[in-house]
């Protein structure tokens, strides 16, 4: 499982601003508006308690922080608890947290105490990474090349292929890809080395793999959009420049957003 880094999270608020504005030129839609629209829920100042976990690789410099930050760009009232762990937890309910933010190492959630409804990061960031990829206004066609097919991937190339898309995709590993294929129908495609004379050019791409320059040149159609929460990037900034890519990649808010918005 990779971790954040406190490298990764540098200037958020920066690079939520920066995201923000693609996903608007992507969609027509900011963030928020893509949540509210797919969510239909808006806050409404609830507070949110954001609990710092001291198990397993222990607590990420400017992880908290960053969430703070998170939750009070997308208009959430949020706080960080003194003490990490239980005792922090029990802080957070002690002062009216109405939504709990924490992460270890392998599960980041968002628990709603009023509704019960509770989130986990990487269906909720696939699904919205999917989702945004999915409103590509400048799209050719309704077909898709889903790379990593894991926990972000798997559940975001399932939401394409329940909105309608011809999803092609690709993971590294055989196991995972057979399940694409069995279980939702994807179309495997493998972008490096595609069979036979079936090379492809897509001008929508959700990438969501923990490797960096997973997408050639040679499968990206002029001006198109890859919308990709894997870290590092899935292309790079040369052939971003090149092609002309919309490139919609943040690490930690859109995620976030989209946790704390289906648990309202
Ligand atoms: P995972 O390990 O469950 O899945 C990653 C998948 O990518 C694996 O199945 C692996 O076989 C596949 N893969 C690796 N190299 C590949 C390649 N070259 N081509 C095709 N497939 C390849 O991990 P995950 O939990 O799904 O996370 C995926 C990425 O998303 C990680 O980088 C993680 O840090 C990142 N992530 C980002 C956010 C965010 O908000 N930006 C949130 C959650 C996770
Ligand atoms: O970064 C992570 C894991 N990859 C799980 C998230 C799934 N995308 N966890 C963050 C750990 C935070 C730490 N315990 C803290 O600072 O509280």
């Amino acid at each position: 499982m990779a971790l954040l880094t406190p490298e990764d999270l540098e200037n958020i608020n920066k690079q939520l601003q920066e995201a923000d504005s693609t996903v608007r030129r992507v969609t027509g839609l900011d963030i928020k508006g893509i949540c509210k629209d797919f969510y239909g829920t808006t806050p409404c100042c609830e507070k949110v308690g954001i609990v710092p976990v001291t198990s397993g690789n222990g607590i990420i410099g400017s992880f908290s922080e960053s969430l703070n930050a998170i939750a009070g760009y997308f208009g959430f009232d949020s706080f960080i608890t003194d003490m990490p762990d239980v005792s922090g937890y029990y802080e957070a309910v002690k002062n009216g947290a109405r939504i709990i933010l924490m992460a270890d190492d392998n599960t980041f959630l968002a628990h709603n105490l009023k509704n019960g409804k509770i989130a986990n990061n990487q269906p909720c960031t696939g699904i919205i990474y999917a989702e945004i990829a999915s409103r590509y206004l400048k799209a050719d066609s309704k077909e898709v090349l889903a790379v990593g097919l894991g926990k972000v991937g798997f559940p975001g190339a399932a939401h394409l292929v329940q909105k309608g898309f011809k999803v092609y995709g690709y993971d590294a590993d055989r196991t995972l890809l057979e399940k694409s294929v069995s279980s939702l129908g994807i179309i495997p495609f493998n972008p490096v080395s595609p069979e036979g004379d079936r090379q492809r050019k897509f001008s929508i791409i959700f990438e969501a793999t923990p490797c960096a320059d997973t997408i050639p040149e040679s499968v990206i159609s002029e001006n198109c959009v890859i919308s990709t929460p894997g870290i590092p990037c899935a292309i790079s900034k040369e052939l971003q420049k090149k092609c002309g890519v919309e490139l919609v990649m943040e690490p930690l808010g859109i995620g976030t957003a989209s946790m704390l918005y289906s648990v309202l």
